[in-house]
């Protein structure tokens, strides 16, 4: 069994693309599962199998312990703790090969705390991997792809896993910008040029040591540019993570 992670910034798509990827893979003969992990999401784009919410909801937590939709929610997550035992033998119950696990909307409750890497490691003994979504039409300013490549790297630090970077929504985008975005992976001159050029009152010195870092934090960022909504890139995404996984097969022989 493998486990992916889908983990982005807020609006990034995550449950978006659990939806139509889980689909994907299905019509590629995959027996793959969809699992949500966001304890606030009432409306789902996809049937999760194996759901959080069967264990805690946000909005009955609110009600019980007078708390906001803040409070709620880390409240929530602090109790996750408690049921990855639980979802772990739910998930193991439909002895899936493959497992798309839709993570928190905000990703810094879950990531940035300890759940997440509790989680990272203990839900299930599968091998797991990460794909962190790049919000394609807010990384089309080279200062949030800059702040997005700083949270890419932080996630992998804190789960230690393969990770898979990808480019949302590309369907929003013109080709020019998508290869643009591209582009930066590939050259850091090229984003320091884009950062200068259009970050006013950006001094030249602050942007330079910003890539200098990022080319220090040794992540491999090229992303792949995909769309929920054309399915744009789903082919290339699915053999990257079957190269990782299989070594080429099907997660489904
Ligand atoms: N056009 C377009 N919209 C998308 C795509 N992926 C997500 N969205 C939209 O972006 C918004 C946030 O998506 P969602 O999956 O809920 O993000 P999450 O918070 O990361 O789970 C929704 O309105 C989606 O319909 C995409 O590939 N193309
Ligand atoms: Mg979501």
């Amino acid at each position: 069994m493998n486990l992916v992670f889908i983990l982005g910034t807020a609006g990034s798509g995550k449950s978006t693309f659990t939806a139509k990827f889980t689909r994907y893979l299905e019509f590629n003969r995959e027996d793959v599962m969809a699992v949500n992990l966001d304890p606030g999401s009432i409306i789902l784009p996809y049937a999760a199998n194996v759901n959080i919410r069967d264990y805690i909801k946000v909005e009955e937590l609110m009600e019980d312990y007078g708390l906001g939709p803040n409070g709620g929610l880390m409240l929530a997550h602090d109790m996750m703790a408690e049921i990855v035992e639980d979802l772990s033998n739910d998930i193991e119950g439909f002895t899936p090969d493959v497992v798309l696990v839709d993570t928190p909307g905000q990703m810094e409750l879950f990531a940035f705390r300890n759940i997440g890497a509790q989680i990272a490691q203990n839900l299930t003994d599968s091998e797991k991997g990460v794909i962190y979504l790049f919000d394609g039409v807010i990384c089309k300013d080279p200062l949030n792809y800059v702040m997005n490549m700083f949270l890419a790297s932080a996630i992998n630090t804190r789960f230690l896993l393969p990770q898979f970077q990808v480019i949302s929504k590309t369907d929003l985008l013109e080709s020019y910008e998508v290869e643009e975005i591209v582009s930066w992976s590939e050259d850091s001159m090229l984003l320091e040029q884009a950062i200068d050029s259009r970050v006013t009152g950006m001094n030249r010195t602050i942007s330079q040591d910003m890539i200098e870092v990022i080319n220090r934090l040794g992540v491999d960022f090229a992303p792949i540019p995909v769309s929920s909504t054309t399915n744009e890139g789903f082919n290339y995404l699915y053999a990257e993570l079957l190269r990782v996984f299989t070594d080429g097969g099907k997660f489904t022989p």
